[in-house]
């Protein structure tokens, strides 16, 4: 077939909509486009001049556009799935493109997603897209290793995805519709991703199944000219907070190629403060420490995840309280702020979770947090131990909300402890306190969080009387 447009379509959780408190804080319609779709999208214009991409995140999508392309690929994570699928079926209705879905969720749940696509492609799309484009473009039947279609009523896998190893990539963010125009928003952060994969095995982890446990990594030189050009394009216009986040999700698994990045940030004269996600292993590196500071890194998200060792052991997270706390007292020790990330809703977990996770937060100086409820996705090993006690299959419900029926709290009683826990951590005492005693990044990194937890909490808010009633039906909690 003759391809002579592609376009490449990020769904939005909630569609992008414009509202002057969006250009300040946190609140719900607007978030940084994603950068793998990006990537995609940089690569297959190499094949295809015509390519460019519209991030729900950001903008609403110029159909007009869209709909006489010759091939659209949409890419899906479990939060923006169902709408993934709404556009998916609204392209198969209007336009006559090839529909290709690819992404996190499709790949591992490619069994649901084939229906609303021609094709699914697993995996990672850096080799297997222009591969695709290519077969399209000879009029072959695409067959090779990492396909999902439906033939003759059966869905076809035709194997494991094709894993890239060359992924010096520097996305082109100039192919993101919008992009450049709503830079300088404080919710859209400057990315860099320079690795994937993982070797850890965590039993809740949809990344390890995606990416492999095999580290794979970018060049230094090519880490730090994308992080240049980024910063460049971000610098279009002036954001309250300039920090990059380095996306991967353990970065330091190949310590060896972690200093010579961080070597090479430092060697290119680069000034700019970044943040980046650790395991609670890094705060007992000095050395490595010593280098994240002196190249800018002045906070660390940590993994924190529970609090309990019952639960580390249980979901495979081999760390425990007293090693996570040590590593927090070094991380700060090196001047460095420390960010939680926590999940609550393992089986452990009772009553008095989101009061145990807000004190720990206020009494060892956490400086912001992201509380996950436990989700479920097929492929992980959470969701063979669990699926039986998902509430539904609402994909869109999975951004921090309560899911599942746990063990030992009902799922109202859950999504309450997340709201205590929020509203103790951001609370107008400390809100006060952040104005008058924190300073420069740290006060404008609260202030913001502040504003986008109260938007968080109101929509937890709005579900209690429905988890109330579920609950209650479920029989579970006597
Ligand atoms: C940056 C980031 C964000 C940013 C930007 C999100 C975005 N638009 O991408 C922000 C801060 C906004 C964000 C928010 C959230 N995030 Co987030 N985020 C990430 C992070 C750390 C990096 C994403 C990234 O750049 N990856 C690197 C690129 C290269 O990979 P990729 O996007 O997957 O793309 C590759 C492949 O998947 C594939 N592919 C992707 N799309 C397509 C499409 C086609 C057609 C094909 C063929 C292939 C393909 O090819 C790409 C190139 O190789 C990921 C972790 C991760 N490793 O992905 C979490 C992650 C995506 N986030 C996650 C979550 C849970 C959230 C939140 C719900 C958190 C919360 N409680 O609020 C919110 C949801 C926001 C919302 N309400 O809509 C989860 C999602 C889990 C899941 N099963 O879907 C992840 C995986 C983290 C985790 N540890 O589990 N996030
Ligand atoms: S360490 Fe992080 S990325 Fe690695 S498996 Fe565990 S949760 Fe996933």
């Amino acid at each position: 077939m003759d391809i002579k447009k592609i376009r490449f379509v990020e769904p939005g959780n909630r569609p992008y909509r414009k509202s002057l408190k969006n250009s300040f804080v946190y609140d719900r319609y607007i978030r940084t486009p994603a950068l793998g779709l990006i990537t995609l999208a940089t690569v297959a214009k190499r094949s295809v001049s015509d390519t460019y991409m519209y991030s729900e995140a950001i903008s609403k999508i110029v159909w007009d556009d869209v709909l006489d392309a010759d091939v659209i690929f949409i890419g899906i994570f479990t939060f923006n799935a169902n709408r993934g699928y709404e556009l998916a079926e609204y392209i198969r209705k209007n336009s006559s493109a090839v529909i290709v879905i690819g992404g996190l969720h499709a790949s591992l749940n490619y069994e649901e997603a084939v229906k609303y696509a021609d094709y699914v492609i697993l995996g990672e799309g850096d080799e297997s897209v222009p591969k695709l484009i290519d077969e399209l473009k000879n009029d072959r039947v695409p067959d090779f290793e990492g396909l999902a279609y439906i033939r003759d009523g059966e869905i076809i896998k035709t194997g494991e995805p094709i894993v890239p190893h060359n992924i010096d990539i520097i996305p082109d963010r100039n192919l993101c519709y919008n992009y450049d125009k709503m830079v300088g928003h404080s919710t859209i952060w400057p990315q860099v991703h320079a690795s994937r994969g993982c070797p850890h095995n965590c039993a809740y982890c949809a990344l390890v199944k995606h990416y492999g446990r095999k580290v794979r990594t970018r060049s230094p030189e090519n880490v730090v000219e994308d992080i240049k050009e980024t910063i460049a394009f971000h610098r279009k216009k002036k954001r309250l907070a300039e920090i990059l986040w380095i996306t991967d999700d353990n970065f330091f698994a190949d310590r060896k190629w972690a200093v010579s990045v961080l070597n090479a940030i430092i060697e290119s004269g680069i000034k700019y403060k970044f943040t980046i996600q650790v395991r609670y292993e890094v705060g007992f590196d000095d050395e490595m420490l010593e280098l994240l500071k002196r190249a800018g890194f002045d906070e660390l998200s940590m993994g924190i995840e529970f609090l309990e060792d019952e639960a580390f052991e249980q979901y495979e997270k081999k760390s425990t309280y007293s090693e996570i706390l040590r590593s927090v007292k070094n991380i700060q020790a090196h001047g460095m702020r420390v960010r939680g990330l926590f999940i609550v809703g393992a089986d452990n977990h009772t009553k008095g979770v989101g009061k145990r996770l807000a004190d720990f937060v206020i009494e060892h100086n956490i400086c912001g947090v992201l509380i996950q409820s436990m989700y479920f996705i097929p492929g992980t090993p959470v969701y063979d131990t669990h699926k039986d006690k998902l509430i539904d299959n609402d994909w869109s419900r999975c951004i921090g909300k309560v899911v599942h029926y746990p063990e030992k709290i009902s799922p109202y009683d859950l999504q309450k402890e997340i709201i205590y826990a929020s509203s103790h951590i951001y609370s107008f005492k400390r809100l006060l306190s952040a104005l008058f005693k924190k300073r420069g990044l740290e006060r404008i990194l609260f202030i913001g969080e502040f504003f986008w937890q109260m938007s968080v909490r109101s929509d937890l808010k709005k579900e209690l009387p429905w988890l109330k009633e579920i609950s209650e039906k479920s029989g579970l909690y006597k």
